[in-house]
């Protein structure tokens, strides 16, 4: 039977008696290898198999509570949970307002259409009311409030839809200069899932035509098939590099001033700028190369082989995700407004190849059937990256976009679909955060550190455990997903959950109609043909694959009056006067270089980098207990890559434990070495689960890379995530090795 997920479409095998999935897999070579954590994942023992309160909340009733995370749970029948959620959810909303719940918000749930946990959550909420939201994502947060300032919203939205495509690139693109390289492991993932996995084959044709440049902290970010050539560049500190890509391009006269005459406003801040007569420091190369460890020479020769071809700049989402994460966004922009082949061909600016597998895929696709969350009457909302200051200080204001936030106070939260101890930084004050609730309400799949801080814990059905429709953005087919298995235990769809509590609370979620008649609504809405029947018997339908021609840019280029940029000059804006009109002490009109907290010239004590990247062998958290990610574990754990003269220097060999501290917090991980990551730097995967169990020895003993980063903005513009990066120091652990306890279900009684 085929199934659908973010990280792909694949077969399940079920069991003699129907109840189990006891195979999954894929014909497709380049298949997800998180498939493999399918099988042990969904049968295991840390499913929520029922209804389950805190005793402290269900003992004391709602109120703050330090002792959240600890503790034990009894399970309820599904009526008496309900009840109980139904009751505390009119108490605060009839005491303190709509705006006092907090319609936790943030995650990938799972993939299909009709069954996402928050478009479910989210038109509950709005049936009873409202709730405060969040804003943008984890993911690109930094880049969604900036490029809608330097190309228009339209634009940025495009340059996420209609980037130039893999198919360009190969045709028209002689060089690929790729800040953050171009991972094979993150084209895994789609959001929505697609039907065939085409993004590392699109990758890979074009890398037989284009030279691909990486330059990044590691050699494979670039994967192997593309033969990439390696540029070594300390992290967070692209910015510099590409500043001095520009002062050369300008220096030797290479610089395109027609198109930057034509096509964009604010050039000459920018010469100033690169030149140092604005500010007394020329950006050189020999400038960035002190900053980045970058050889001037390579940086000098790289600006002159993009000049003279045709030359595609492109930055990965992670360079943003760290403090002042805007400024590479903003100074790869101008660095290919300053080469002036945007809107040619193959030419100019992406942001986002080797970052999902549906970036540059290059086909536009019909509307897909969606569920409708209904309207939010509640104006408030935060950055979603701003959890922790939402609920540590009520009524507090933050700067936000050239405006500002101010926090409601918040005494419920309910989160389906997303794990913040996955998601969020500084995971200690994340538990401060949620100790200020009167309640928390998790729907979860599995006992994972969110649902062992929540006071219910609502046992959710998997995707294998309900029928749903599934595709990704430019897909090739709309897929049913038929249930393969019943839910485990009491598991229940969220949409039966939601109709249930709709009801107590005399409001009206389902509009009468079960799930299959919604799965039969939201398609027929979306598509006259082929009918329902056909579509669930066949399985699914084709999807036109209609390929765009480029881009945001194309149009812009042929004629900027007639098409202009849906920017305040019409143009893009390499000097920003509504960003510069803000007055922020972090952000300027133009891209600018300074100097972060965390970055090796910091020097110290925590004399490592960390990069925080994305797990390839999982999304995220999601069944970091199943075999393809347990078979990653090294001592039991996350690893730590980092280079062998590190290692060697701390007493370090392969397979040992590594205590690894910040200023926020501790793990234990296991040690691997490789050449294939710069001295200085060190690497490892999110998600490993948060496992607290042993104090005494660290924070986490897992390797849960978020209790050391810190939660701070990228800025005030943007006040978003900056969880890519932290310094750290690395020791040899040879205490006593604690068990890990992270996927065991906390102690449940019945009531
Ligand atoms: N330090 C650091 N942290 C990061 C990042 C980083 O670079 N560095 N990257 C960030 C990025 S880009 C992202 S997108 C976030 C991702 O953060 P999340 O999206 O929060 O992470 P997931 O692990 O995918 O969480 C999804 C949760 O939904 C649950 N789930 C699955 N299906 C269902 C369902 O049908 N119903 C319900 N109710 N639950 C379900 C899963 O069990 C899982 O716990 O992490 C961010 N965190
Ligand atoms: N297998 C798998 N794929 C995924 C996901 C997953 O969980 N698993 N998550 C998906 C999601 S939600 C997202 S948002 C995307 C994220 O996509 P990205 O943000 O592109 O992913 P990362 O793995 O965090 O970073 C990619 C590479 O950037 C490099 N890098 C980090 N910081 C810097 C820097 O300052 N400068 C330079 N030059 N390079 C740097 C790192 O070496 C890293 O290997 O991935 C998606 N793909
Ligand atoms: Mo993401």
């Amino acid at each position: 039977m085929e199934t659908s997920a973010h990280w792909g479409t694949y077969l399940v095998e079920v069991s003699a008696d129907g109840r189990d999935i006891v195979a999954a897999r894929s014909p497709d070579p380049d298949a997800a290898p998180a498939i493999g954590n399918v099988v042990a994942g969904n049968r295991h023992r840390s499913r929520v198999a029922r209804p389950s309160i805190r005793r402290g909340w269900l003992e004391r009733g709602p109120g703050p509570d330090s002792s959240r995370g600890t503790g034990e749970y009894v399970e309820v029948p599904w009526d008496t949970a309900l009840d109980l959620v139904a009751r505390e959810l009119q108490r605060v909303r009839s005491g303190f307002g709509n705006q006092a719940i907090f319609g936790g918000s943030y995650g990938w749930g799972s993939a299909g259409r009709l069954h996402h946990a928050q478009s479910q959550l989210h038109r509950f909420l709005n049936s009873i009311g409202g709730y405060t939201r969040s804003v943008n994502d984890y993911s690109r947060g930094a880049s969604m409030v900036l490029l809608p300032h330097l190309i228009g919203a339209q634009g940025a939205l495009d340059l996420r839809y209609k980037p130039v495509s893999w198919a360009d690139a190969a045709e028209h693109t002689d060089l690929l200069v790729s800040f953050g390289g171009v991972r094979r492991s993150n084209m895994w993932v789609v959001p929505g899932g697609h039907a065939r996995h085409v993004g590392s084959g699109l990758a890979r044709a074009a890398g037989r035509t284009t030279r691909v440049v990486n330059l990044s902290a590691q050699r494979d970010d670039a994967f192997a098939d593309l033969d990439a050539e390696w540029i070594g560049v300390m992290p967070a500190t692209d910015t510099a590099v590409m500043l001095a890509l520009i002062h050369v391009l300008v220096v030797d006269g290479l610089a395109d001033d027609e198109f930057l005459a034509r096509y964009t406003v604010g050039a000459d801040e920018v010469r100033r700028y690169v030149l140092g007569s604005s500010d007394g420091i020329p950006k050189t190369p020999e400038w960035a190369s002190a900053i980045s460890r970058t050889p001037a020479e390579v940086i000098r020769e790289l600006a002159h082989r993009m000049a003279a071809r045709r030359t595609l700049v492109n930055v990965v989402y992670s360079l943003q995700r760290g403090e002042r994460g805007e400024q590479p966004v903003f100074a790869g922009l101008t660095l290919a407004a300053f080469l002036g082949q945007i809107g040619l061909p193959g030419g100019g600016f992406v942001h986002g190849f080797g970052s999902m597998g549906d970036y540059g895929v290059g086909v536009t696709g019909p509307r897909l059937p969606t569920f409708p969350q209904g309207h939010n009457p509640v104006p408030d909302f935060i950055p979603c990256a701003r959890i922790s200051d939402l609920l540590l200080n009520p009524g507090a204001e933050i700067p936000y976009n050239g405006g500002t936030v101010r926090f409601p106070e918040i005494k419920l939260a309910y989160w389906a679909g997303g794990n913040p101890f996955h998601h969020h930084q500084d995971l200690r004050r994340l538990r401060d955060g949620l100790s200020t609730l009167d309640t928390f309400i998790v729907n979860e799949t599995h006992w994972t550190p969110t649902a062992r801080h929540a006071d219910v814990v609502l046992p959710a059905a998997t995707t294998v455990e309900r029928d749903d429709i599934a595709a990704g953005a430019g897909d090739s087919r709309l897929r049913a997903v038929p249930r393969a298995v019943p839910p485990r235990g009491e598991a229940r769809e969220e949409f039966w959950i939601y109709s249930r509590l709709a009801e107590r609370m005399g409001a009206d979620f389902a509009e009468g109609l079960d799930s299959w008649q919604w799965l039969r609504r939201i398609y027929e809405e979306a598509r006259s043909e082929p009918s329902f029947e056909d579509f669930w018997r066949d399985g699914g339908v084709d999807l036109p694959q209609e390929p765009y021609r480029d881009t945001v840019f194309t149009d812009f280029r042929a004629d900027p009056v007639a098409f202009p940029l849906r920017t305040p000059s019409g143009r893009i804006e390499l000097f920003s006067a509504t960003l510069a009109s803000f007055g922020l002490a972090d952000v300027a009109g133009h891209a600018q270089w300074r100097e972060p907290t965390q970055w090796w010239g910091a020097g110290g004590e925590f004399d490592l980098h960390l990069l925080c990247t994305q797990p390839s062998h999982r999304l995220h958290s999601q069944l970091d207990m199943g075999t393809a990610s347990q078979s990653t574990k090294i001592a039991g754990r996350e690893p730590l890559r980092l280079h062998p003269v590190d290692a060697a220097a701390r007493g370090l060999a392969d397979g040992d434990l590594a205590l690894v501290r910040s200023p926020q917090g501790t793990l234990l991980a296991g040690v691997l070495t490789s050449t294939d990551v710069l001295p200085g730097v060190a690497r490892m995967h999110t998600g490993a689960w948060y496992d607290p169990s042993a104090p005494h020895i660290a924070d986490c003993v897992n390797g849960n890379v978020n209790v050391l980063t810190r939660d701070a903005p990228t800025s005030t513009l943007t006040q978003a995530t900056s969880g890519a990066h932290v310094l750290v120091s690395v020791t040899h652990y040879d205490g006593p090795v604690p068990p890990v306890r992270a996927y065991d279900p906390p102690p449940l009684s019945e009531s």
